[in-house]
């Protein structure tokens, strides 16, 4: 890494002491940026890397509901507001045990870059709580959600800020949370969130839209060697929103999809993931993959494992940061695996995109691959501003041309910086250098 550059980083892991996976996101951006602080010393002397690495203000608030035994439950929640260069911060909400600042400030990091690729007016934000929806009922969700927006509605708007979801946030919590922001601000502010019901405010394509977008992705990269979807042996982790239109959509292009994960275990199908199956066990029963085996006949359930020790031609991590190290990576190449898409965010560790990257596999990292679903958030947001709505066809033709550009913008930036192929150098390239024009345009704020 450049000697300037590795002098910022160590200031920005020694101010955030603790922060794993943020210092993990902060150091594979700063080792793409060396050849464009070259060209740019602008940047430098505007001292942009620094001001992208602090937030432009994070929230920390206590999250207090009652169980439905009575008790008394806190929780904690956060909202990290990144970057506004661009357009109101924009970014999921995750609720999940695991969450804490340092998950916060990692997704709200490649947040921003990855708003940027889209090309939409959209700034970089994340949030979430370290509630575990797991086994609690509607009703504990909803005073849960009640509860979170009571404190974060101040800090939002169409305008502001937008949240989403992301893991244990889904289309149920953002109702809950849609409706209490209605009901203590008296406005009927559709662009507040997006991620919403059809009939009221959400767009069509949505909640295909991070999944679909990781398989479009990676088609394109497919294409570059004269290749494509069909035929190829795919293996995809999780099962939630992203990884069941992940498999939906590689099957539609003629791609058999063999196993998926939860974080019990994982199956293999050899005869195609049944999709309707999955979505019934895993969206409207809220299940376990066991009972997809246990309802599917030629099924085997893994307890425990790794859904990558199943051999594939397509690997599409789609469930959490981290998931795919490099033991993994190393079995996959050595199995015949061509290319990645990361339909999850920096599932791939540092040590397994470096073993994707020697071997010669495509490699679609997540802030590009995974576009999908905050590009059609911000299409939610355009219609949203106008009180209209698209139809099906035509918000999936703009995801398609939407994530073909972020394909393209990222090789056309490798090539640019004398490194073909190199899809994660295009990416942080491409995102980063939006990012701070705007920024050097907006002055020292
Ligand atoms: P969901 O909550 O719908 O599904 C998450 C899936 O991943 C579940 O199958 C879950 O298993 C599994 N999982 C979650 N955490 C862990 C863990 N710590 N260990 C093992 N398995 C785990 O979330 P999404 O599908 O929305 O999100 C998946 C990934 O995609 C995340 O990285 C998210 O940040 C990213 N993403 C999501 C977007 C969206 O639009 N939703 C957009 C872009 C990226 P279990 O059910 O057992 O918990
Ligand atoms: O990681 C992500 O891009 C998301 N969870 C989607 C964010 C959004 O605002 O739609």
């Amino acid at each position: 890494m450049d000697a300037r550059l590795e002098a910022i980083r160590d200031t920005v892991l020694a101010r955030n002491p603790g922060e794993a996976e943020f210092h993990q996101a902060v150091v594979e951006v700063f080792e793409s940026l060396g050849p464009v602080h070259d060209r740019h010393p602008e940047f430098l002397d505007a001292a942009i890397l620094e001001r992208l690495c602090e937030p432009e203000r994070q929230i920390i608030f206590r999250v207090p509901w009652t169980d439905d035994a009575g008790r008394v439950q806190i929780n904690r929640g956060f909202r990290v507001e990144f970057n506004s260069a661009l357009g109101p911060y924009k970014g999921g909400l995750r609720f999940h045990p695991s969450v804490y600042l340092g998950i916060v400030k990692f997704l709200g990091f490649e947040q921003i870059f990855k708003n940027a690729l889209t090309g939409m007016p959209i700034g970089g934000g994340k949030g979430g709580s370290d509630f575990d929806p797991r086994g609690r009922s509607d009703a504990e969700v909803m005073r849960f959600c009640q509860s979170f927006m009571t404190e974060l509605y101040r800090h939002i708007g169409e305008y502001t800020d937008v949240p989403a979801g992301d893991i244990g946030v889904g289309g149920r919590e953002i109702g809950y949370l849609f409706g209490q922001y209605k009901r203590i601000t008296n406005r009927y502010e559709s662009g507040v969130l997006t991620g919403k019901g059809i009939s009221w405010g959400g767009s069509l394509v949505r909640p295909e839209a991070t999944g679909f977008g990781t398989v479009i992705f990676t088609q394109e990269m497919l294409k570059t060697r004269g290749d494509s979807f069909d035929g190829q042996r795919v293996v995809v982790s999780g099962s939630g929103n992203v990884a069941i239109n992940a498999i939906a959509k590689a099957q539609s292009l003629g791609a058999a999809v063999v196993a998926c994960s939860d974080s019990s275990g994982y199956i293999v199908d050899e005869a195609g993931i049944d999709v309707a199956l999955l979505r019934e066990v895993k969206e409207e029963e809220r299940g376990r993959l066991k009972d997809y085996a246990a309802r599917r006949s030629g099924v085997s359930y893994v307890d425990g494992g790794s859904v990558w020790d199943v051999d594939a031609t397509v690997a599409l991590p789609c469930a959490t940061q981290n998931e795919l190290d490099g033991d993994a990576a190393a079995r996959l190449v050595r199995n015949g695996l061509v290319a990645v898409g990361e339909g999850a965010n920096m599932p791939s560790t540092r040590e397994a995109v470096a073993v994707f990257q020697e071997a010669g596999v495509l490699f679609g990292p997540g802030k590009a691959a995974n576009a999908g679903g905050v590009a059609t958030s911000a299409l939610e947001m355009q219609q949203n501003a106008s009180r209209d709505s698209w139809s099906f066809e035509h918000t999936e033709e703009r995801l398609t041309d939407i994530m073909v550009g972020i394909h393209d913008r990222c090789a056309a930036t490798a090539d640019e910086y004398g490194d073909p192929g190199n899809y994660v150098l295009g990416a942080n390239i491409g995102g980063f250098v939006k990012v701070a024009d705007a920024m050097l345009a907006q002055g020292l704020i």
